[in-house]
């Protein structure tokens, strides 16, 4: 059978924009989270090409690095545009998210739990990186005739990795960062709800609402 197999941790993290775009390619696909010794056996194994989750297994073979899953996924489901000045175009706000995501990871090595917390706080203090980042995508979704972020005609796998990588912060899984934040942002807000109301994907988390990092993909999540 000509199966996709998504290999990742549990956590949303780097795939859950792939997992996505294949749950709304209608494709059938198989979800394979794995803890920490299945993925050092998977790398002992040889079958990571750069030694890092998540990875994708296709029948003509497996690939890895994130954004190039999310194309290759976003392909089958529809969601990149067809013209490649349009397609440019997403990429390029992919691009910049990178930049945003560059700027977090770091936290993750802060030992100190209060250094780690404030870290992550100033990054949303007004100026910081993650909080122009939010003003950025709010712009850009506000300024969009199409309504979509890239102003492509329909939906674009840059609306699936803002949806999946924005509202994760705010689940409650990173330490500092909580659903209080995200309120500052309205206009993400209305975007969260025009994304978690997209039928197939409020089908697809609605079994995970008692899932500490999934909850924040269902509609109404953030209502006060
Ligand atoms: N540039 C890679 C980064 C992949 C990455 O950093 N993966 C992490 C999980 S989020 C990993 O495999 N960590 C395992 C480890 O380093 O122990 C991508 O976008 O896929």
């Amino acid at each position: 059978m000509n199966m996709h197999e998504i290999i990742y941790f549990n956590s949303p993290g780097l795939a859950e924009s792939s997992r996505l775009c294949l749950e709304l390619s209608g494709i059938s696909w198989k979800d394979t989270i794995v803890d920490n010794e299945e993925y050092i056996k998977l790398k002992n194994d040889d079958l990571l090409p750069y030694g890092l989750l998540p990875i994708i297994r296709t029948s003509q073979g497996i690939i890895a690095e994130s954004v190039a899953l999310l194309r290759y996924t976003g392909a089958l489901a529809g969601l990149e545009p067809e013209d490649l000045f349009m397609r440019a175009k997403v990429d390029e706000i992919i691009d910049v998210m990178k930049g945003w995501w560059e700027a977090f990871t770091p936290t993750f090595y802060i030992e100190d739990l209060e250094e780690k917390i404030n870290a992550r706080r100033n990054l949303f203090e007004e100026g910081g990186k993650l909080d122009l980042g939010m003003n950025l995508l709010s712009s850009l979704y506000e300024n969009s005739s199409s309504g979509w972020i890239a102003n492509t005609e329909d939906m674009s796998i840059v609306d699936i990795k803002s949806f999946t990588d924005v509202f994760m912060l705010f689940s409650g899984q990173f330490d500092g960062l909580d659903k209080s934040i995200i309120l500052k942002y309205p206009i993400l807000l209305s975007f969260h709800k025009k994304m978690s109301n997209v039928p197939e994907i409020k089908t697809y988390y609605s079994n995970m609402k008692d899932s500490n990092e999934h909850w924040v993909y269902l509609p109404n999540s953030f209502d006060n």
